[in-house]
């Protein structure tokens, strides 16, 4: 069948199962917008208040189904829009696809209006991207553009399409298109038998092994694989902070989440196990510490789909490049079984040490503290919910205080910590799952950066439910001030508006919380509304989220909250 550009971009997103796309129109992508209207029975377009959102919500649904996202944006400031939310994507290997319109072919190069190099500009923050000078192309890129996104190490693919080639017309038959083949892109799967007889020896022998559990795990399915490794050798398992969830939260070997707030049980047994196995994780500088004195003891293994994440930061004894499920599944067959029952213990007793610190088991004199907040989303959504963090004190709560005991209901900008990334993801996460209870926890500082998208959760009339909890400050920038800069508060106090008054602006309901006894029922409040709701919840102004590893400190090397009793 002959069709325009235009429809072949929207036909083929069709094909790939997209059924809902995050944009915003203009000039150069306007004959696309112009072809949505024949195709708005099987494509939803969400028109957004900014593209960082567009993109940001792209983000969301693909983190909360797996599937690829969907951005969409015109040329040059549109275009340049998108760049935080790629960015973000890239960061956290989230398959995201953006479309951007582009001046016509003949005028690229003339600073013709709305002119940017997109794919000069995008390079650095997508897996792949594309400017597509001849429609002939176009269909065929479309469908590499998603391979790209969705094998192998995910990631975001953009297509730049100028507006004459979304004008052109040509045959279409997408049963026709050649398949992908991509000479030099390798999709890796499993590890050799040499490479399993080592994984295993090193297994075998570790009296003091310790699993790295990374955001690799989810997203290649290997949960089950987690957990009978974990199970039958009795390891326990520290979580990066993409990888809370990856096996559930209330089984006895995880250990907790590791790294610079992470649980000081987990980094105490890092720093003295004497095996690692990283799995699908990269040992970034806010998980590791110092690179110099981390983990000294022990022997590594590292398996990974990228093969340029081994050997990258930390040297391993054995690096594995490959699909982790598979290579889990050439292992445990082996596997023998192990008990650790000492190692284990003395786990334990690190664990009871944080209890004995934890903010839950202070008296904190009726002031409303934001762990207790989060802890109690946690107990009156039944530790269910999806939850989008921002970036801040919240976020680092968010990961100590609600535990997750399914993969993918924790998501959060964890590589780029991008502010502004919570409320868009979290309107993203509930259109890909819209039965499941979705809760943004946001800053009032983060949240201020994309509140735009109220409107667009308005006008599409999205159950998500916003918890706003409010410092008054950049909490998380303030922290830093206190304990490394002498409390020299330098632009970190804020000022917001009245956050109620603005959510009624936008015909949103919204609630007040300034004590505990009412996050019971703000919870109950949020779930009888039908469409977005905001909490805003008042806490403590200068509050410190402990452990903290110092940046670059050893790992082992934390601040910790006092024991009740002791002083500061
Ligand atoms: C886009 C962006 N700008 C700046 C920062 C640096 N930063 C990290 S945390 C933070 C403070 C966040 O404050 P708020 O949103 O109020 O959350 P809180 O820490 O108080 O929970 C800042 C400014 C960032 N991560 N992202």
């Amino acid at each position: 069948m002959r069709l325009k550009g235009s429809e072949i971009i929207l036909e083929c997103l069709i094909h790939e199962g997209v059924t809902v796309m995050f944009g915003y129109p203009g000039g150069a992508i306007l004959p696309t917008y112009d072809a949505m209207s024949k195709y708005m029975d099987r494509l939803h377009h969400v028109l957004v208040r900014h593209e960082q959102g567009a993109s940001h919500m792209a983000d969301g649904y693909a983190r909360a189904t797996g599937n690829v996202g969907v951005c969409i944006a015109t040329s040059g400031p549109g275009a340049t829009n998108l760049i935080t939310g790629l960015a973000t994507a890239m960061m956290d290997s989230s398959p995201v696809v953006a479309i951007t319109g582009q001046v016509a072919v003949p005028t690229i190069g003339t600073d013709a209006f709305q002119e940017t190099d997109v794919t000069g500009a995008t390079l650095p923050v997508t897996k792949h991207n594309y400017l597509v000078t001849d429609v002939e192309e176009l269909a065929y890129t479309i469908k590499e553009a998603f391979y790209i996104a969705r094998t192998g190490r995910p990631g975001p693919v953009l297509i730049d399409v100028p507006k004459d080639v979304q004008n052109a017309e040509t045959e279409f038959d997408y049963d026709a298109l050649e398949p992908v083949h991509l000479p030099g892109y390798r999709l890796l799967s499993g590890a050799s038998e040499d490479q399993i007889d080592q994984m295993l020896d090193l297994i075998h022998e570790a009296e003091r092994p310790v699993i790295l559990a990374g955001h690799g795990i989810t997203m290649s399915g290997a949960n089950a694989e987690l957990q009978d490794l974990a199970e039958l050798a009795q390891i326990p398992v520290a979580q990066t902070l993409l990888g809370k969830g990856s096996m559930p939260q209330s089984h006895p070997l995880v250990v907790g989440w590791m790294g610079m707030h992470g649980d000081a049980a987990s980094n105490n047994a890092i720093q003295e196990a004497d095996l690692l196995i990283a799995l699908g994780m990269r040992f970034d500088d806010r998980v590791t510490g110092n690179l110099k004195s981390y983990s000294p003891h022990s022997r590594k293994i590292h398996i990974d789909i990228d093969p340029s994440e081994l050997n990258k930061n930390v040297v391993v004894d054995v690096p594995v490049a490959g699909d982790l499920k598979t290579v889990l599944r050439q292992v445990l067959p082996r596997l023998e079984r192990r008990t650790h029952a000492e190692w284990l213990n003395r786990i334990r007793d690190w664990q009871e040490d944080s209890s004995e610190r934890d903010i839950l088991n202070h008296d904190t004199q009726g002031k409303l503290m934001a762990a207790q907040v989060i802890n109690d989303l946690w107990r009156y959504t039944d530790g269910n919910a999806i939850t989008v963090s921002d970036v801040g004190q919240h976020q680092m709560l968010e990961a100590q205080y609600y535990p997750h005991q399914r993969p993918s209901t924790m998501l959060t900008s964890g590589g780029l910590g991008t502010m502004g990334f919570g409320f868009p993801a979290s309107i993203g996460a509930k259109f890909g799952k819209p039965d499941e209870e979705v809760w943004a926890i946001v800053g009032d500082g983060g949240f201020q950066m994309t509140l735009c998208e109220l409107a667009t959760a308005r006008q599409e009339n999205i159950n998500v439910n916003i918890a706003i909890i409010n410092n008054s400050f950049l909490g998380m920038v303030r922290q830093w001030q206190e304990l490394f800069y002498e409390r020299r508060y330098q632009s970190t106090p804020m000022f917001s508006p009245d956050f109620c008054k603005l959510a009624e602006a936008y015909g949103i309901p919204s609630m007040r919380v300034t004590s505990r006894d009412q996050i019971q029922e703000s919870v109950d409040f949020a779930r009888s509304v039908d469409g977005p709701v905001l909490i805003e919840y008042v806490v403590e102004k200068e509050d410190i989220v402990y452990p903290m590893v110092p940046s670059g400190a050893d790992l082992h090397d934390m601040k910790r909250r006092p024991k009740p009793g002791e002083l500061a």
